[in-house]
């Protein structure tokens, strides 16, 4: 089980804090807290109250200068709040100080994410891929000799002889992290082998990326016939799924769903999961969703796409899916469009627009086959592949050779050059 890197307090109610940096607009700095207010709920935690500083630049030790600091305590004491949160990482020194103006414990976004992740990891891959995420985490907070860690776990290691507490905690957290990823890798690798298995090394792989939320998980089940768990909540799905998407033409393609994004999206989690993000990059085309009824969909799509850069997705193709139109649109079609040209409206909750998004994407397919006649030896291997992934238009079984003429995904047209034949 990953470890959660907060404690975890009854009924817990969170005083928000933030700072507004310069170039900062009122409104960026409401909708940020308003999405820390909504990664709590996921978190079972209620924001009852904000604190915002404007600020020029944030000292290692003090997040809100040191007057405000002053003032978390009564702010807090106004709303009833028992935890503080502030909306970015902080660091080890700035946890300790508004710890000790406070006396309240305090924790970052970072770590709300990490808790959020930690109890929805499912999987084997996706716990060990939390559980690095929150070591890493741990890591950076032992900085400066602060013993939250050990305070929380009551102790960790026991001391070498000559270190320090510290440089004992250190070491525990190194080794561990250290056999996690060897830990990581191999569950990694036994899962590239189960995909081999499923031949997306043949078929068109589409992934559907985008903020958390945005409703990729119901577009899945929609397509694919599926029942993936969905939720108003944030962060639902962590592993990787992936699905047979078929066409009523025959042809198919595979369709991978996998965790959202979301603004700030702590690095620790982006290195950790960089296995199943980098399967992402790889897919020949991205499904970018998005909530058109989200008041901040421009935002959420530009945080989006600064983390399909991360994980070197920036050039693969996309096609941008506007999802939930059955609410309130956001914006109008027109609008849209000119910023996204291409873009497709649909409700994955209604069905609505799916039809043209399954011809977008088939249109897709077409471009990744091929019509080719094969002579190919009855007994090979590789007339198990082509029935299995080409569309068959005729064959004809001869002595020992099979005739085929066939639509074939060009991945696999490499491998068949020795049997092409001429019509
Ligand atoms: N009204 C409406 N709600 C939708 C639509 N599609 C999804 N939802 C809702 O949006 C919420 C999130 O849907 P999910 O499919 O879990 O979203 P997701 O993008 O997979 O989210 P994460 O896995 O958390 O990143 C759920 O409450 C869905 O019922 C839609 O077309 N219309
Ligand atoms: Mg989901």
């Amino acid at each position: 089980m990953a470890e959660t890197t907060r404690t975890v307090f009854e009924s817990e109610r969170a005083l928000g804090l933030a700072i507004q940096m310069q170039g900062q607009t009122d409104t960026e700095i409401q909708h940020s807290l308003e999405e820390l207010g909504e990664l709590l709920r996921t978190a079972d935690i209620i924001m009852v109250g904000q604190l915002v500083q404007k600020r020029d630049r944030v000292s290692r030790a003090f997040y809100l200068g040191t007057g405000k600091t002053n003032e978390i305590a009564e702010a807090a004491e106004k709303v009833g709040a028992n935890l503080v949160v502030a909306d970015d990482e902080l660091t080890a020194l700035q946890i300790k100080t508004i710890e000790e103006a406070t006396g309240l414990p305090v924790c970052d976004r970072t770590s709300i994410i990490l808790d959020i992740f930690a109890r929805h990891a499912s999987t084997r891959e996706g716990k060990l891929q939390v559980e690095l995420a929150s070591l890493q985490y741990q890591l950076l907070h032992l900085v400066g000799g602060y013993e939250n860690l050990s305070r929380q776990r009551g102790g960790i290691g026991v001391k070498g002889p000559g270190e320090t507490k510290l440089e004992t905690d250190r070491r525990v957290i190194k080794n561990k992290l250290k056999k996690l990823r060897e830990e990581l890798d191999k569950s990694v690798q036994d899962r590239d082998i189960q995909s081999r298995k499923r031949q997306e090394r043949f078929n068109t792989v589409f992934s559907l990326v985008g903020y958390t939320n945005a409703g990729k998980s119901t577009l899945l089940n929609r397509l694919t016939g599926s029942d993936v768990k969905i939720c108003d909540g944030l962060f639902t799905t962590l592993d990787p799924t992936a699905r047979r998407l078929d066409f009523s033409s025959g042809r198919w393609g595979i369709l991978s769903d996998t965790v959202g994004f979301i603004r700030k999206l702590p690095h620790s989690l982006i290195r950790a999961f960089r296995a199943t993000l980098e399967s992402v990059a790889a897919s020949e085309v991205l499904l970018v969703v998005c909530d058109a009824s989200d008041a901040q969909y421009a935002e959420r799509l530009a945080a989006v796409e600064e983390v399909l850069g991360e994980i070197g997705a920036a050039e693969r193709e996309r096609l941008y899916v506007f999802n939930k139109i059955d609410k309130p649109m956001a914006a109008e079609k027109e609008e849209i469009l000119s910023a996204f040209p291409g873009a497709i409206f649909i409700s994955a909750q209604t069905g609505e627009g799916i039809d043209e998004l399954k011809q977008r994407l088939e249109e897709v397919i077409v471009r990744q086959y091929v019509t080719l006649q094969l002579l190919v030896p009855s007994k090979s291997e590789l007339v198990k592949e082509i029935m299995q992934t080409a569309i068959v238009r005729s064959q004809e079984w001869g002595q020992g050779t099979v005739r085929l003429e066939a639509e074939v995904p060009v991945k696999l047209q490499a491998r068949l050059q020795n049997y092409v034949v001429e019509p």
